[in-house]
């Protein structure tokens, strides 16, 4: 299996680069796994006391179970994502039951910030952006589409996502391999990256 580590800062556009690199390939060939779906389960908190926690930082999200995810699924194994909602601050009851395939995409803010998980990858990436540009972003999709108001999103800027930011997922820009601008439509970088993945496709084929 291909392992392939996608991180960048929030509003980066990994997701946007996840479906480019979706739309080139075979979706029976691919699985992706989002950060966002391991966020630690806090059954005892409140809906007040979920939405004061610091979601940028490493320690809110369960790379236990992230990392054990991916390497049962290395290993041909099935597993069983959570499912995380926004709206609610929580993990959810659901989960989605993904059977082992070719290549495994794992995108989040901090999958290459940790230490263990990073190891996992063949391919490491980092979606990279200027902050006013992911700033922007991320106040039209919170409000849009995470039900957030500005006021809200621009006290949390300055707050987490800014110092998370600087202090861990910058930084592990360090790690990638590849390094994609998405301040202009561009185009090669993921060509480059899609021409990997199928080539190494093409190898196991063979
Ligand atoms: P992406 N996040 C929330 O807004 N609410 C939650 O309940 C859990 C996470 C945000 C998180 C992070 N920060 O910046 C972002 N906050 O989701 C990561 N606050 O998602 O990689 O798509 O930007
Ligand atoms: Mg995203």
């Amino acid at each position: 299996m291909l392992t392939i580590g996608i991180a960048g800062g929030t509003g980066s556009g990994k997701t946007t680069v996840v479906n480019n690199i979706l739309k080139q390939l075979d979706s029976n060939q691919v699985n992706v796994l989002t950060q966002d779906n391991y966020y630690h389960y806090n059954p005892n908190l409140s809906f007040d006391e979920r939405v004061k926690l610091n979601y940028d930082h490493p320690r809110s999200i369960d790379f236990d179970l992230l990392l054990k995810h991916v390497q049962q699924l290395k290993s041909g194994l099935p597993i069983n994502e959570p499912l995380y909602s926004f709206i609610t601050h929580s993990r959810t009851e659901d989960v989605t039951m993904i059977q082992p395939k070719e290549i495994l995409i794992v995108e989040g803010i901090l999958v290459l910030a940790d230490t263990e998980l990073r190891k996992e990858f063949d391919v490491k990436v980092f979606v990279n952006a200027d902050s006013d540009e992911r700033l922007i972003r991320r106040i039209r999709r919170d409000i849009q589409e995470r039900g957030r108001d500005l006021e809200e999103v621009i006290e949390r800027y300055q707050t987490t996502l800014k110092p998370m930011h600087e202090e861990f997922i910058q930084p592990s820009m360090a790690f990638a391999d590849i390094i994609i601008p998405t301040m202009k439509k561009n185009t090669v970088a993921i060509d480059v990256l899609s021409s990997v993945i199928k080539n190494t496709l093409k190898v196991t084929h063979n």
